[in-house]
């Protein structure tokens, strides 16, 4: 006997016209998602970031254990104290630890240790992923696919905040430690990306790269 229910799938047939249209839209739409380090600091709404969470957390994950944090931070002294720590971090990365391997593909990508967008953004999300879960006995348990599951997240959350007209940028400041500790997160959550939210700054600049092309990216057996 099967306890746990199932309940019908909720799905409407799109002709096929239709699905070509919202395929192009929607590639039309992605295709002008950028990423820049240039930020304003003009307000966001926090239901916009709270939407934006909703939707990177319908992601697909193992076993649906749902393993993510998000942490959004307005508050300014806390922006201030994660950048300051970042660029801590970041200065020895780009100083010693980066080899030339790595340096040479950042440097058309123009980053650097500054982190200005920590503070210049309205929004900072901190997307914590858990290693491990309480299970109903009490005992840990490990989640699974957790990196996946939150990479998948991430980019849904990416999605819906360039779909509402604002930008993000994927910061991985390494080590992480200090965003548990300045966040006050339980030692089972480990963080993994730090994403400010904001509107562009007016005269936000991006690099000039190109992406790949479909057949550069894909492989098609029909
Ligand atoms: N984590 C550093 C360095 C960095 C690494 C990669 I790979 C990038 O695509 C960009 C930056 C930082 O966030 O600056």
């Amino acid at each position: 006997m099967n306890d746990h229910p199932f309940i019908p799938l909720e799905w409407n047939e799109k002709a096929p016209a239709s699905m070509l249209k919202f395929a192009e839209k929607h590639y039309r739409l992605m295709k002008q998602r950028r990423t820049t380090r240039h930020f304003s600091s003009k307000e966001v709404d926090k239901r916009l970031i709270e939407l934006a969470i909703l939707s990177g957390s319908t992601a697909p994950n193992g076993a649906h254990l749902q393993p993510w944090t998000w942490v959004a931070v307005k508050n300014s002294d806390l922006k201030s104290r994660l950048r300051k720590a970042a660029e801590e971090e970041e200065r020895k990365t780009y100083s010693e630890r980066m080899p030339p391997a790595w340096s040479e593909v950042l440097a058309p990508l123009g980053t650097d240790a500054v982190k200005a967008h920590l503070t210049d953004a309205p929004w900072v999300v901190v997307l914590f992923k858990q290693k491990k879960r309480q299970r109903s006995n009490g005992q840990w348990g490990p989640t699974y696919y957790a990196t996946e599951s939150c990479g998948i997240a991430a980019g849904m959350f990416i999605q819906a905040i360039h779909g509402m007209g604002l930008v993000t940028l994927t910061h991985t400041p390494s080590p992480m430690g200090f965003l548990q500790k300045i966040l006050n997160r339980p030692s089972h959550e480990e963080a993994m990306l730090v994403m400010p939210v904001g509107y562009p700054a007016q005269n936000a600049m991006v690099p000039d790269i190109k992406r790949k092309t479909l057949e550069d990216v894909s492989v098609f057996m029909e």
